[in-house]
């Protein structure tokens, strides 16, 4: 499995991918891991976790003060850092300062990723990239929802959405939002499942605030949506 950003969606869907034996590499443009994590909310260092993701945090071992309910407060520094070193500890390959610029695909199926140093591609060097076969590819890219958006390039209304195209991020409505991230991590073309920010992006969902929660769990549920596949391809 190939998980294009190292946000907190992308890092939990690794985890829990490598947790399971699966060989997995997560593909992040920056020097450092953890996307959004680092900003915490408006760059205070504290993060809020809803409730419902509290067992996320206890299997990483992240520490955290209860708010109000359903809402936890978690230090955005141990909480980017020990996503990361756990998730590695766990056996996900971790490649940083690597953009993913394109995905391979052949009529209707997503095979893998075409990547390149992100100095390379900032500079707009005129440098070949590499290819990386992957039975699935997890966009995690966050708001910018990047993979999904090469693939549209590529097949024109066949994604597996409404309009058949990315429907956009619409207004921030944190409450809405946590829930809907969920409903919307799933297969947007074959072979090809959005996690995080990325799955309310592609499928219209509102944006939300320094809220986690609901990007751990969709990190997670893409996880478990691969590895039940992946079993079916065994049997
Ligand atoms: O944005 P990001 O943290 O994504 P996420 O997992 O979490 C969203 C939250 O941080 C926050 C929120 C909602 O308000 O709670 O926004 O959905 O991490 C995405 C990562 O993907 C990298 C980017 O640098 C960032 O670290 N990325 C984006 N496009 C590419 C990429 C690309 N083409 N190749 C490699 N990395």
């Amino acid at each position: 499995v190939a998980i294009v950003g190292g946000g907190p969606s992308g890092l939990v869907a690794g985890y829990v991918l490598a947790k399971a034996g699966k060989k997995v590499a997560l593909f992040e443009r920056k020097l450092s891991i953890g996307g959004g994590v680092w900003g915490g909310g408006m760059m205070f260092n504290e993060i809020v976790v809803q409730d419902r993701a509290l067992p996320i945090l206890e299997d990483f071992g992240i520490r955290y003060q209860r708010l109000q309910e359903p809402y936890l407060v978690c230090d955005a520094v141990e909480t980017a850092s020990t996503l990361t070193s756990r998730s590695v500890q766990a056996g996900l390959a971790v490649f940083n300062c690597i953009t993913v610029e394109d995905v391979l695909m052949r009529e209707d199926c997503i095979l893998g990723l075409v990547i390149n140093w992100a100095p390379v591609d900032r500079a707009g060097l005129h440098i070949d990239p590499l290819t990386v076969k992957s039975r699935f590819v997890i966009d995690a890219t966050g708001h910018a929802t990047e993979i999904v958006r090469v693939v549209q390039e590529k097949v024109p209304g066949r994604l597996i959405t409404p309009t058949g195209r990315v429907e956009g991020e619409k207004s921030m409505w944190s409450d809405r939002a946590e829930s809907l991230t969920l409903e919307n991590t799933r297969e947007v073309f074959p072979g090809l499942v959005v996690a995080g920010m990325a799955a309310n992006a592609t499928f219209g969902g509102p944006r939300m605030g320094p809220i986690f929660g609901g990007m751990l769990l969709s990190g997670e549920k893409a996880a478990h949506w691969i590895l039940d596949r992946l079993e079916e391809d065994e049997t």
